[in-house]
């Protein structure tokens, strides 16, 4: 069987798990507050490529780290990256009504469930990443939860976002376009990496050193994509509303770059993120091949 196969049915399979351990770690609709709990599950369950469980699991395969911990870190990292889908997509941010092909979470409830949705995936993130162990010692779990709350916190996805609000209608040049995309999206797939390999037995410094490098590449990577396909495909695609950035004036790679320079950006950073992982052979294969996902993505 080729790598390729090999990697379509990880991916599938992890796709798979990662439905299964959200829906249980999810609190069941039936339990009070129902209303609440059933938009917690609307929002999360049944969409989604899931991108950042599969960098998880593919990061903590290369520490041989339990699959039960990789479920439980993807899970976490998934409800936090869901939580700021549904945030953003409120009035008070981007103001949209289709994400992952159906009516937000606001327009399907309303907005004070929207805000409370959020901010319950958000803590029991952190419930998720406290109440088992994930770690081979307690200390090294505690490092973990801190490196989580980081990349979501002002430093990290919220204040990437702060910028993101404040930039509408300016003109960012590519250092401060770069700096706002680090922390709005990097943030987040730099922790799915570097915590799943963190789950497992601790790697070489210098593989180490590969794997950050790599998760900030990609981090890059994901946005620029981003970019792309917002300024090229259609709605029904991509499951959002399509062209929402430069109807905002939002600045972004393409309209900084040019789509063909943006592209071409694109290259240079997949290519960069490649070659990171050529020393860890096959070890680092699917990280390789989630690069490959990333670029070559639709939706
Ligand atoms: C509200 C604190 C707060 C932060 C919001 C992530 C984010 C910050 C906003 C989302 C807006 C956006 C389109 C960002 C670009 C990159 C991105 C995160 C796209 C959506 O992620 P995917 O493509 O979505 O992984 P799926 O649905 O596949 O999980």
């Amino acid at each position: 069987m080729s790598i390729r196969d090999d990697f379509s049915r990880w991916m599938a399979s992890v796709q798979q798990r990662t439905e299964a351990a959200l829906d249980s770690f999810l609190p069941p609709a039936s339990q009070a507050p129902t209303r609440l709990h059933e938009a917690m599950r609307y929002a999360v369950l049944g969409g989604g490529k899931r991108v950042r469980p599969l960098l998880v699991h593919a990061a903590g395969r290369l520490a041989d780290a339990p699959v039960d911990r990789l479920d439980r870190i993807a899970s976490a990292i998934e409800m936090i990256h869901v939580y700021s889908l549904v945030h953003d997509d409120m009035p008070c941010m981007d103001d949209d009504v289709l994400r992952r092909g159906k009516p937000t979470v606001h327009v399907e409830y309303d907005q004070a469930t929207a805000l409370l949705v959020g901010d319950a995936l958000q803590t029991r993130a952190f419930e998720l990443m406290a109440e088992a162990q994930i770690a081979e010692s307690p200390s090294a779990q505690l490092d973990m939860i801190a490196l989580l709350a980081a990349a979501t916190g002002s430093h990290g996805m919220a204040g990437g976002q702060a910028i993101d609000l404040a930039a509408v209608g300016c003109a960012l040049d590519r250092a401060e376009l770069e700096f706002m995309h680090i922390r709005k999206t990097g943030a987040l797939i730099r922790a799915s990496v570097l915590l799943g390999a963190r789950a497992g037995r601790p790697l070489a410094d210098a593989d180490h050193e590969r794997l950050d490098h790599y998760s900030k590449r990609i981090g890059l990577l994901f946005q620029v994509v981003d970019d792309i396909l917002d300024a090229q495909a259609d709605t029904a695609t991509l499951g959002k509303t399509a062209g929402k950035d430069a109807e905002q004036g939002k600045p972004t790679y393409a309209s900084l770059l040019g789509l063909s320079d943006a592209r071409a950006y694109a290259e240079e950073l997949f290519a960069d993120a490649q070659s990171t992982l050529l020393p860890l052979g096959e070890r680092g294969a699917f990280l390789q091949a989630l690069a490959g996902f990333i670029v070559q993505r639709s939706f």
